[in-house]
């Protein structure tokens, strides 16, 4: 007889069930309350496979025997003992605290690690470190930071970015046009941070359809909504639907249909914005015919748009992604701006979202209940980066720079840590990034895997998945928490963050403060059972208790459904007022008015992106938009099955349209380089009429595996293209998707990226040895 156990488990990607025999994982099955589980749960086999894990702690020989810093990213590690590891980065963080000060340590560590809220690996690195002293740490996120810079300034909270606005339910009950900026899109749905249970966004477009309501999409890529919506395709030149929706708003105008009223009562700075939108101020007239040639969108529709908008009840959805661009502050505020002269803000179905399934849960109920998790506790020192400029941190040491339009400074970094992310995925302009990563003396990693950034390190310390431990997932955009349970024993040497982190605490005296005395599984239940007292007594709602919720896997949470944005400010401004300078909506900001930044105006302004098709540079090169992997979440699970599938001879797939595929004389399956001034990689082409002409989708994610000689990436990593600029001097954000690049045929080398990156480990000594 065979004994199967039955695991309850999430990861960002959903809850399922693992089927373990024999201590081995046979299977997993998906959550039976999910409508639309994804096919990432069964790459998760993977994270119980040596290949790519760190088994035991290493170091970088040079940095053992020298402190070398040149040879960083090429050179041989050595396995060391957990002790002997612990002793070093101990040490190490009492160095440079003691020579250089606390703010020589950085610790930002932005990353997405386990959808455990427990063994979250940045918050326990900073738990541990503000226990001694602090850390430099970062704001904001790669997901999102010019949206919410600009949000807080014109909206006063973040609250219509983060899935705190208008729930979809109310879109389909209310709504009569749905304007999608960028994607509403099942492939990013398929993740929300923390995990969730069921996967409802497609039932919500379901329903939203069903409703009757009219979808305008407005994105280079026809596939960023399903082709069940029945939504008009806009194929928009990238970055320019800033362009778009001021037209729209002067149109609206034009009309005599504008909101006066709601202007006046509700907005401040309307007169100098509809200055700008009649030309009054600059001379040009910021038409349909003046937008059609920035965008490349036909004028006459965007005069009907401009009809059907002030006619009808009209939601402007936009994603992430459109904010994560250079001046990516631009469509946000545009977006207010273009909802507030309708005057629709705050009624149901009209107004203006952000985010809407760029994760999971933005657009469904919001949690309004407490989730478990664990504090880093209070930071003592308030030296820190906007999260995108980790580069020039490094490289800019004593240097200033703005944000928020505040003037900062950058620390001199003597030590990095880094547990749970890798920069060496996530930032851009990598090649740049690798420079920088020279510059520090001591490098800490600590992940499960050997990723590009644990290449550049000198430490290394294996952690464990979410799998070899037990833990909470929990999010403020579920209606549930779900027990993460063991599965299978460590891997190789690894162990948990929190033993780790608790291990090093010991050495820096602080164990009892950081440990509070209790196990694992102490702290899952103290974190739950905190949780449960106050959805009891503030929020009127029973939790079972510990024992009951882990045995059944799941316990549902408090959350609120139909949410209107804005609404009690629509009906009552002077008695709810917003967190800005003036009390209302800004269209016309004091602030940047006085602080004159030739990147982000003192309202939203068509500002011509650094990189885009328009420009007179641009030659014949294709803007990339590299967007989030279907198959993964980031950089996880790269070699798991549902990766894989969406690979071709070992490297990522980009996509152009036949117009350009015809161009330059590609054709499907080819291998291509892909390049510019920054780097270049290489890719294997799909030919494909959902995306607009012009325009080259490579999704983030793969395993940057440079050759030795020309710095080619064989691997198809667009971070490599990507420019390293912030979207503006006020936010700092992250602007990924402004990038042209060259593409051009290239003979295929033997080796693919997968078999060669495992080769590599080899050869620097990783896994071979325990
Ligand atoms: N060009 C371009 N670049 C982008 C974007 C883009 O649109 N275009 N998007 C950006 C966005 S939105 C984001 S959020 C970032 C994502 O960037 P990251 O969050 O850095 O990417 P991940 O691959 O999720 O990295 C998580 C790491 O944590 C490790 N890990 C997992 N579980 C654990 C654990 O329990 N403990 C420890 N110690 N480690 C663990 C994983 O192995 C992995 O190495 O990328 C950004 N980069
Ligand atoms: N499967 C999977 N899902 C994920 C992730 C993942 O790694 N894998 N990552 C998660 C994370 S951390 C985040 S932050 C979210 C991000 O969610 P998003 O930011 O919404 O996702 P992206 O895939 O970067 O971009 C969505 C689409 O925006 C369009 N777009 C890009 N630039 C422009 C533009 O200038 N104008 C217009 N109109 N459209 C444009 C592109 O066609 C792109 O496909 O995704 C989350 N979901
Ligand atoms: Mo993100």
């Amino acid at each position: 007889m065979t004994d199967i156990r039955r695991v309850s488990h999430c990861s960002h990607w959903g809850a399922y069930t693992i089927l373990v025999e024999g201590g081995r994982i046979i299977g997993v099955e998906p959550s039976k309350d999910d409508p639309n589980p994804s096919p990432i749960i069964h790459s998760i086999k993977e994270w119980a496979k040596t290949d790519r894990r760190v088994l035991t702690p290493m170091v970088r020989k040079g940095w053992l025997e020298n402190k070398n810093k040149e040879t960083r990213g090429q050179e041989e590690f050595v396995p060391i003992s957990w002790n002997e590891a612990i002793r070093l980065v101990a040490g190490e963080i009492q160095r440079v605290k003691s020579e250089f000060g606390n703010e020589a340590i950085f610790a930002g560590s932005y990353g997405w690690a386990s959808s455990g809220r427990f063994h979250h690996s940045s918050t326990m690195l900073k738990r541990m470190l503000n226990l001694v002293g602090g850390y430099t740490g970062h704001v904001d996120t790669y997901s999102y930071a010019a949206g919410p810079v600009i949000l807080r300034h014109v909206l006063g909270d973040t609250d219509a970015l983060v899935g705190k606005g208008t729930t979809f339910d109310t879109v389909a009950e209310h709504s009569q046009t749905l304007l999608a900026f960028g994607s509403l899109s099942p492939r990013t749905a398929q993740n929300e941070a923390g995990g969730s249970a069921r996967h409802s966004f497609e039932t919500s477009l379901r329903e939203i359809t069903a409703a009757g309501v009219k979808i305008i999409h407005i994105s280079p890529l026809r596939d960023d909504i399903p082709a069940s919506a029945g939504a008009d395709w806009w194929p928009v030149r990238p970055n320019t639907d800033t362009a778009l929706l001021l037209a729209l708003s002067c149109e609206v105008v034009k009309l005599g249909r504008h909101d006066a009223a709601f202007l006046r009562t509700h907005c401040s700075g309307s007169e100098e914005f509809l200055a700008y939108l009649s030309g009054d101020k600059d001379g040009v007239e910021k038409n349909a015919a003046w937008a059609a040639e920035i965008t490349e969108l036909n004028a006459d529709w965007i005069l009907k748009l401009a009809d059907r908008i002030s006619t009808t009840r009209t939601m402007i959805a936009m994603s992430w992604s459109l904010q994560r661009a250079h001046h990516g502050e631009q469509p946000y505020w545009a977006a207010i701006a273009l909802a507030a002269i309708c005057g629709q803000i705050g009624l149901p179905g009209g107004g203006v979202g952000f985010g809407y399934a760029s994760l999971g849960g933005v657009g469904g109920p919001v949690t309004v209940g407490k989730n478990p998790a664990i504090s880093a506790g209070k930071n003592p020192i308030n030296t820190f980066i906007p999260c995108a400029r980790i580069t020039d941190l490094l490289l800019k040491p004593g240097e200033t720079f703005t944000y928020e339009g505040n003037t900062h400074r950058y620390p001199d970094t003597r030590l990095v840590y880094w547990a749970g992310g890798n920069p060496f995925h996530h930032h851009q302009d990598l090649n740049r990034l690798t420079e920088a990563f020279r510059r520090p003396e001591t490098i800490i990693v600590q992940d499960p895997y050997f990723t590009a950034t644990a290449l550049h390190a000198d430490i290394i310390l294996p952690a464990t998945t979410s799998i070899e431990r037990n833990d909470l997932a929990a999010n403020t955009r579920s209606d549930k928490i779900i027990a993460m349970q063991q599965a299978i024993p460590p891997v190789g040497l690894s162990r948990s963050d929190y033993d780790i982190f608790s291990d090093i605490a010991e050495h820096l005296g602080v164990r009892g403060s950081f440990t509070e005395g209790r196990t694992e599984m102490e702290w899952l239940r103290y974190l739950y059972e905190d949780a449960r007292a106050v959805n009891r007594n503030e929020h009127a709602f029973d939790m079972p208790e510990f024992e009951t919720f882990w045995l059944e896997g799941s316990t549902p949470t408090p959350v609120k459904t139909h949410g209107v944005h804005l609404q009690a400010f629509r009906s009552d401004p002077s008695g709810n007022p917003l967190m800005t300078e003036s009390k209302k909506i800004v269209l016309t900001s004091r602030l940047l008015s006085s602080l004159q930044y030739e990147d982000c105006a003192a309202h939203p302004t068509w500002i011509e992106p650094e990189e885009w098709l328009g420009s007179e540079a641009v030659g014949e090169r294709l803007h990339m938009i590299s967007n989030q992997p279907e198959g993964r979440l980031h950089s996880q699970l790269e070699t798991g099955e549902a990766s894989l599938s969406h690979k071709r001879k070992g490297r990522e797939i980009a996509r152009i349209s036949p117009k350009d595929a015809l161009r330059f004389k590609l054709s499907q399956d080819s291998t291509v380089k892909v390049w510019n001034s920054r780097g270049a990689c290489l890719v294997t082409l799909c030919v494909d009429d959902a995306v607009r002409p012009g325009v080259l989708v490579l999704p983030t994610g793969a395993w940057l595996t440079q050759t030795e000689q020309g710095n080619i990436d064989i691997a198809g990593n667009p971070n490599v293209l990507t420019l390293d600029i912030p979207a503006s001097m006020f936010s700092q954000g992250c602007a990924a998707h402004t990038c042209l690049v060259s593409v051009e045929l290239t003979a295929c080398p033997e080796k693919d990226a997968i078999s060669e990156y495992k080769a590599r480990m080899d050869l620097l000594g990783i896994g071979t040895s325990i």
